[in-house]
């Protein structure tokens, strides 16, 4: 297999996501970057284009982050500026100007991608436990530009039952106000009403915790169902909690590395040339570990990869790495020193297949085993590990590729699982 037409056949799938703009609005204090790095992982203080909390200089325009588009995360983030308790009126224009520069464009009936916003998150703090007039001015105004709005009361972990009903209850009614005079519904204008605790306060139990989890996963699908359909598979990717749905992403990938290498006819024979099929499958396991974001352990894996004695081929490659016996790669090619040509590309796609579907299984398992849990990466490794071996094992039974429509039907299997 040619590792650089493999890499920019996965390239091309990686151009193919189109970047979804998520703006999130709010007071200062809302919990706007805590939600941030609760749904998409990604750490705003202090970093370049978005600068707010406590002690860090505070930018005072709404600002597109990241600048440049970034690979392992394919969305774009607005965070609302930081202003002072009295400069109300002053973020109440910013904002209103930022939403009618970006209004979402129907153009034929398509969306149109450049520099419009594809959602608004509103955050409402629980924490001030007040629903205020400029919270509707810049809701009614995301609304008359047509942008898909949640709006998200935060913090709820700080309010008793009681106000968070009567604050839930003072956003529905405006919403229903609102929806009569711009002549729709709730639903038809696109607007949910959702609640989450992103950053709960310490004394939380576990309990309590998962039921918080549980919310900002709602707010998760949500969010993928008021975007338009073709920012839909970016934003999947981007998210680190709704992890089963990245399966429809992470195959996308793994059917593109299976058939190209179906498609060269590339023999992996042990002994003779293990990094050719070390590359594809490395490749592709670097773009797995992106989906999942584990994109931090990589050069381990790397490490393993490269401690490898070269001559000894894919047998012990495959064996060392991820601790699996030699014999199952015999098992899983057992012609391989007779088979003609026109096999052989069915060979290497099903190996492909096999490793990178028990690989981005595992990382599965592993994200949703650890998604809330703060564990050392040590019992990462020994769980990933475990479970590498098991779904290798698994995905071992599957019939040897013959064509492309068998790859496509083991996709819907996996997809589907
Ligand atoms: N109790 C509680 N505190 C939160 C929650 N989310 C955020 N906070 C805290 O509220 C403060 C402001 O949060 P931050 O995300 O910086 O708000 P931003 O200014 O809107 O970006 C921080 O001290 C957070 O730790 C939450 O769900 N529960
Ligand atoms: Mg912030």
């Amino acid at each position: 297999m040619d590792l650089e037409s493999l890499e920019k056949e996965l390239q091309k799938i990686k151009n193919s996501l189109k970047y979804p703009c998520v703006a999130i609005i709010g007071k200062t204090g809302a919990g706007k970057s805590s939600l941030i790095k609760a749904v998409f992982g990604i750490d705003t203080q202090g970093v370049e284009g978005i600068k707010t909390g406590a002690g860090k200089p505070q930018t005072t325009e709404y600002e597109k982050y990241p600048k440049h588009p970034r690979e392992d995360k394919p969305i774009y983030l607005y965070d609302s500026p930081g202003y002072e308790a009295h400069k109300t009126q002053e973020f109440l224009d910013k904002t209103i100007k930022f939403l009618d520069e970006r209004k979402l464009k129907v153009i034929n009936n398509n969306f149109s991608s450049d520099d419009s916003i594809h959602l608004v998150w509103y955050a409402v703090a629980g924490s001030g436990k007040r629903f205020e007039e400029f919270d509707k001015t810049i809701i009614k105004k995301i609304k008359e530009n047509k942008i898909p709005l949640i709006i998200v009361l935060t913090q709820i972990d700080m309010l008793k039952n009681k106000e968070l009903t009567e604050l839930k209850t003072e956003v529905k009614n405006y919403v229903d106000e609102l929806a009569k005079e711009l002549q729709g519904t709730r639903k038809n204008l696109n607007i949910e009403i959702l609640e989450v605790a992103a950053d709960p306060h310490e004394r939380t139990s576990i309990i309590e915790k998962q039921e918080y989890q549980e919310k900002l996963l709602q707010l998760v699908d949500k969010s993928i169902e008021l975007l338009p359909t073709t920012y839909q598979n970016a934003f999947i990717y981007s998210q680190e909690l709704n992890i089963k749905k990245k399966r429809k992403i992470a195959w996308l990938f793994i059917v593109t590395g299976a058939s190209a290498t179906f498609a060269s006819s590339f023999t992996p024979i042990p002994g003779t040339t293990p990094f050719a099929t070390f590359g594809t499958q490395y490749s592709l396991f670097q773009e797995l570990d992106k989906i999942y974001s584990f994109q931090k352990y990589s050069q381990e894996i790397k490490e393993l990869v490269n401690s490898i004695d070269q001559n000894r081929g894919l047998v012990l490659a495959a064996g060392l790495v991820l601790d699996i016996g030699s014999t199952t790669f015999s098992i899983l090619f057992p012609g391989l020193f007779v088979v003609g040509e026109t096999i052989a590309g069915g060979i290497a796609a099903t190996y492909i297949l096999n490793v990178s579907l028990a690989y981005a299984k595992t990382l599965e398992e592993v994200s949703l085993r650890y998604l809330s849990l703060d564990v050392t990466k040590d019992e990462i490794f020994k769980y990933f590990k475990e479970h590498f071996k098991k779904n290798f094992d698994k995905y071992n039974q599957l019939p040897n590729i013959k064509g492309v429509k068998d790859i496509d039907k083991i996709g819907e299997e996996y997809i589907n699982e």
